[in-house]
């Protein structure tokens, strides 16, 4: 289905900047709206670059701290987006291991590519470096873990502005202010984003939702219905996997929390 802002926005062929992200769940919430209507203009007009290859959602192990659930809002958007997801948990060297290798196996049992780095060590780079090579490659995640530090490791010519330890706590400081892409060689680009407080998968219908949980994909046509929200439906395919194990509860909860949202946008 058509629901996907940014997916429409690189089939353009114009781009992704932070204008775009900034803006996505602005244009969500009005293609929700305006589902079948005409709101091509306005979104064009918010549209910078595009044919993005790859996103990469850095969350870091401590300040701030990991939380499944807010990477789990990220993947819904990017999700929605239909790009390329990948996860980069950083601050390896702040992780207790055994969590941080916990987590790390969770993600890639459901298919994600994960790496784990460290600006502090260089550990994870050199795979990271291969992955980006010849790819458009967008960096997305809160403030302060460590996206410009990473890109600035990564390409050491970059100079890109790196925040103070304390910066992201006080609210509305972010060191990287707009979004840059930058041609690095090799036919590659990475784009260094603002820092994202909070994010709101907007948008979204509640019957939808379960396809931007990657894991959920196997299941969701063996549900009763077709509307199922796997939520307290009957015979729901969703509730049987998380029984048996295909599913974690931890995801799972997550996707309970980010449905009360969605219910709530709609409801609007
Ligand atoms: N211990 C540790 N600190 C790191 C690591 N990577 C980055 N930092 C620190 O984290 C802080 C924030 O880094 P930035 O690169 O500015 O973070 P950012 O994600 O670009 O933040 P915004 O631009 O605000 O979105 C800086 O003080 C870095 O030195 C790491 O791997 N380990
Ligand atoms: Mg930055
Ligand atoms: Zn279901």
């Amino acid at each position: 289905m058509g629901d996907s802002v940014l997916f429409d926005m690189n089939d353009d062929g114009t781009g992704v900047i932070y204008e775009i992200l900034e803006r996505k769940n602005h244009l969500s919430r009005k293609a929700i709206k305006t589902r079948g209507a005409s709101y091509r203009g306005e979104r064009l007009e918010q549209v910078i670059a595009s044919n993005i290859d790859n996103i990469f959602i850095i969350v870091s192990t401590l300040e701030p701290d990991f939380n499944n659930k807010t990477l789990d809002r990220f993947l819904v958007a990017c999700e929605s987006s239909h790009i390329k997801t990948n996860i980069i948990i950083n601050k390896t060297d702040l992780a207790d291991e055994e969590t941080l290798n916990q987590w790390a196996t969770l993600y890639k049992e459901i298919g994600y590519r994960v790496f784990l780095t460290s600006t502090k060590n260089s550990s994870g780079f050199t795979d990271l470096a291969k992955y980006l090579k010849g790819k458009k490659n967008l960096f997305w995640g809160q403030s302060g873990v460590g996206k410009s530090s990473l890109l600035n490791l990564l390409y050491p010519n970059l100079n890109l502005k790196v925040g103070e330890v304390s910066n992201y706590t006080s609210k509305g400081t972010h060191t990287t202010v707009t979004t840059v892409m930058i041609y690095v060689g090799d036919e590659t680009y990475i784009l260094d984003t603002p820092g994202v407080r909070e994010i709101d998968p907007f948008g979204i219908r509640k019957e939808d939702l379960g396809h931007y949980f990657k894991e959920f994909e196997n299941y969701l046509n063996n549900c009763r219905f077709n509307t199922c929200t796997h939520h307290h439906e009957p015979d729901c395919a969703i509730i049987k996997a998380l029984e048996n194990g295909k599913v974690s509860y931890e995801r799972y909860d997550s996707y309970l929390r980010i449905l009360e949202t969605v219910e709530k946008d709609i409801n609007f």
